[in-house]
């Protein structure tokens, strides 16, 4: 196999770029890391300068790469499918581009701080922390509750916005849920109904309890 990625099922960058393969139907190996073994660890530091997760080594190629939207990115240009993850066009793809960024920085990352307050802050400090982020999942949930009013997909064709919104609106609306906001909502569902996205979540469940807000996880994602 030339393509392997390096992550784990739970983590919602490396769903992002399980999505955009299943999507294109292009052969990949994934290389489970655990990122309690000093080996794994030190491997992950090899790809990424933090050591963070997903990582894709294309052997055929000769080329290592960290960051998941450059993943996505590499995988339309050397491994396109049947899906297209990017548009010909290229103001249409600078939105993409734009949108997946707006999940990344604004959703997933912020409901990354929830998790890092809980894991590694210290009492006094999650409870202002979460606050804080939640404020700004609100400002997020407002912005794309507007935006998907009249859109099935974040931006055009479904694509790389899609995949980046999928594990990122997956673990935000657990932690801080969606309210009313018909358009956000329907545009989750949209994207939980995609094989793609189904598969990933099912080869996370056996590590979800390794979630640190297990009893905020709805029932119909625990199985
Ligand atoms: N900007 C990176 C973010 C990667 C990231 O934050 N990965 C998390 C898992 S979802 C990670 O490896 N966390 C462990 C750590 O920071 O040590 C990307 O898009 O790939």
């Amino acid at each position: 196999m030339m393509l392997t990625i390096y992550g784990h099922p739970l983590s919602s960058y490396t769903q992002k770029v399980l999505v955009a393969l299943y999507e294109t139907g292009a052969p990949f190996t994934f290389r489970h890391i655990d990122l309690g073994s000093p080996e794994d660890r030190a491997l992950m530091k090899r790809i990424e300068p933090m050591g963070r997760m997903p990582g894709l080594r294309d052997e055929a190629r000769g080329v290592i790469l960290s960051q998941s939207t450059v993943m996505i990115d590499y995988i339309h240009l050397h491994y396109p499918g049947t899906r297209k993850l990017l548009p010909a066009d290229p103001d249409a793809a600078s939105l993409a581009r734009q949108w997946d960024r707006f999940f990344d920085f604004q959703v997933n990352g912020i409901a990354q701080q929830i998790v890092d307050a809980r894991l590694f802050m210290g009492e006094g400090a999650e409870a202002p922390v979460s606050a804080f982020a939640r404020g700004k999942l609100d400002l997020a949930y407002d912005a794309l509750d507007h935006h998907l009013q009249k859109r099935e997909w974040a931006a055009g064709e479904y694509g790389l916005a899609d995949c980046a919104a999928s594990p990122a609106l997956f673990y935000a609306g657990i932690l801080h849920p969606f309210g009313d906001r018909p358009a956000l909502s329907g545009y989750f569902e949209r994207l939980l109904a995609r094989p793609s996205f189904q598969r990933a979540r099912t080869e996370a469940l056996p590590y979800l309890k390794l979630f640190p807000f297990p009893k905020l996880i709805p029932a119909r994602f625990l199985t």
